[in-house]
């Protein structure tokens, strides 16, 4: 097929020729697909997961090119966003879409006129929309990002809030699988027990293996303090201790360990000010919360300033999110990467049977095809929800 131009090189007198000659929007269509949670439980501060719903974007160019989007919040609780929120933006963004050209800022530029915040369901337009620039440009998303610095990215396991054995059984397992990073789930309530856990865990986690203690803001600060002073001799970082930046803040100088800010770093400027302050010593960052790609560009190239380690990942979601996640985490400095977290382990079938995002050996294989390198098995999804042109 020939590639759609995607914009010429233009002079003021060819602007109009260029503009009639850019990749347009044709139609939007949104499928909503459940993700039962399968080899669990998923269990984190915030609850027990047994199953969520993700929204998929596919968006038709003028030329007959796809490009595909997803978001797939945590519940209603991890973040302030939720499937039916994702659904309700979606519906008031799409329609105003058609006819736009495919251009991820002037995309963004309209939405942000059309609807403030709601960067969640954003997020899976930018996605569709690079996916779709990647296909008409044949170059892989990651290119269109300013390119990978690797072939595999590390992933990192997420081990829930359990007991010490159970915890320490799945260390050893998840280290013999490969992974050289560990986020464990901690802000139980009580921080000797939360203590015991990570003590546990820390007598058989292997040399090289890094350690992240996620509380997903179920801490407060007292409980931080407490809870780093028990556990002061282990080499950790502590993942979003709290609940706000503003106690954060207060913890800085008050704890033994590095902070990495997660559910705060809600945009760009949120992530920008709080590493100029010195709140947090690295993020945990989730493609979805900030926007999509676009956003992320902005938030890898300001931790890169700051030398500040990140992960890039989202908060569930198949192999569309999942490739987003990927394209972008490899163009993150090695030195500063964190890794990859995917709800894949926990979903039943990719939905690309034969790219679908996959970890081996603890590494996902960065896709090199066009565009974000998953075609989506549509039959999957059924009917769509909602399809405007
Ligand atoms: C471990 N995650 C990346 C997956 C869940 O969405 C929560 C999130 C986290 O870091 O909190
Ligand atoms: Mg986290």
């Amino acid at each position: 097929m020939k590639s759609a131009r995607v914009c010429a090189l233009i002079s003021p007198s060819g602007e109009k020729a260029a503009r009639k000659d850019l990749m347009k929007i044709a139609s939007i269509e949104i499928f909503q697909h459940g993700l039962k949670v399968v080899n669990g439980p998923y269990i984190y501060s915030g609850g027990t997961l047994d199953s969520l719903t993700t929204y998929l974007v596919k968006i038709k160019s003028d030329g007959g090119l796809t490009g595909w989007g997803e978001t797939c919040p945590l519940g209603p609780t991890y973040q302030p966003a939720h499937a039916a929120g994702a659904l309700a933006a979606l519906h008031e963004l799409a329609p105003n879409l058609i006819g736009e050209p495919v251009l991820p800022r002037p995309l963004m530029h309209k939405m942000d006129s059309l609807l403030a915040e709601h960067n969640y369901a954003k997020a899976a337009i930018d996605i569709a929309v690079y996916d779709l620039l990647g296909k008409a440009l044949q170059q892989p998303v990651h290119a269109l990002l300013g390119g990978a610095l690797r072939e595999k990215v590390p992933s990192y396991y997420a081990i829930s809030l359990l007991s010490p054995e159970e915890s320490v059984r799945i260390v050893k397992e998840k280290q013999k699988e490969g992974y050289r990073a560990l986020q464990i789930k901690s802000g139980s309530g009580d921080v000797r027990k939360d203590a015991e856990v990570i003590r546990s865990i820390y007598e058989v986690l292997a040399p090289g293996v890094t350690m992240a203690v996620d509380a997903n803001r179920a801490m407060t600060t007292a409980e931080v303090i407490q809870f780093s002073n028990l556990v002061r001799d282990v080499p950790l970082a502590l993942e979003q201790p709290c609940n706000t930046i503003e106690e954060t803040r207060s913890l800085m100088g008050r704890v033994n360990h590095p902070i990495y800010l997660d559910e705060s770093a809600v945009d760009v400027v949120t992530v920008m000010t709080e590493l100029g302050r010195g709140t947090c010593d690295g993020l945990g960052m989730k493609l979805t919360r900030v926007g999509g790609l676009s956003s992320m560009i902005t938030v890898r190239d300001m931790a890169a300033a700051r030398n500040a380690p990140m992960s890039v990942d989202d908060s569930w979601g198949g192999d569309v999110i999942a490739a987003a996640c990927v394209h972008m985490a490899s163009t993150v400095a090695p030195r500063l990467f964190r890794g990859t977290w995917l709800a894949a382990p926990y979903i039943e079938q990719h939905y690309d049977p034969v790219n679908g995002i996959r970890i081996v050996d603890g590494e996902i294989q960065v896709p090199q095809a066009h565009g974000l390198g998953v075609t989506p098995d549509e039959s999957l999804f059924g009917s769509p929800v909602a399809k405007f042109e």
